[in-house]
């Protein structure tokens, strides 16, 4: 992979610090020992703009560019860069296979889920929607934890080393940090720790920081 740039969000509420997905495409270029650029848009008018809708069709962010090809979505962003490195996905047919669906599962399983958390605690923060609706989905989030703290008994990551399918498990889990649902299942707990303690999802971190700092000043 040569020129690699990346597009964050310019501007984020306060809770989404260290939430926003182009967390885990910069996570994953990191791990890979890929160089990159980073690129800021609005919110609003500037994501609304053709020239944005032609890199992301909703004017939403991660979106990605590498040689000239232009990606959206953060799986398929992650994939793509995991599928040129073997420090995020093994080379054996079957074991691309599994992280694939480690990958999905996080996306599609775990994801929706947290964020259905998200819109009851902060956008329907003190509505009555939203006090209605909290205990069912903390029903649903316990019992996908408990799937999860089964799958990590006894190893370290998902498959039996690190891979693409922790770096999207890892960023969708962190959704759940106002809560202490995680910390009620001690082997995910120690999972998130774990790969939040990577020395790669720190630079992410850092970058990701700093690039948001930069623009709140510039604001
Ligand atoms: N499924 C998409 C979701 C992208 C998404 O929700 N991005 C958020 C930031 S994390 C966004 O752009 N929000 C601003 C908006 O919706 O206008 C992906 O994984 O890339």
């Amino acid at each position: 992979m040569q020129k690699i740039t990346v597009t964050g969000l310019r501007a984020v509420p306060p809770f989404a610090l260290g939430l926003v997905r182009d967390l885990r495409v910069r996570w994953a270029l990191e791990e890979a020992g890929f160089a990159y650029d980073s690129d800021m848009v609005a919110v609003g008018e500037e994501r609304d703009q053709p020239a944005y809708r032609a890199r992301q069709p909703f004017g939403m962010v991660p979106a990605f560019e590498v040689d000239g090809l232009t990606l959206f979505e953060s799986g398929a962003i992650v994939h793509r860069i995991a599928e040129e490195s073997e420090a995020l996905m093994p080379a054996d047919r079957d074991g691309r296979s599994h992280v694939l669906a480690w990958m999905f599962a996080a996306l599609n399983t775990v994801e929706p889920q947290c964020q259905a958390l998200l819109a009851v605690d902060f956008q329907g923060a003190g509505e009555d929607w939203a006090r209605q609706r909290r205990p069912a989905v903390i029903e649903v989030l316990n019992a996908r934890l408990a799937v999860l703290a089964d799958r990590l008994q006894g190893r370290e990551y998902l498959l039996d080393r690190f891979t693409a399918a922790d770096v999207l498990m890892t960023t969708v889990l962190r959704f759940l940090r106002h809560t202490d649902l995680v910390a009620g299942f001690p082997a995910v707990d120690a999972y998130l720790k774990r790969c939040e303690a990577r020395p790669a999802f720190q630079r992410a971190l850092a970058a990701q920081a700093a690039d948001y700092a930069r623009e709140a000043v510039a604001a």
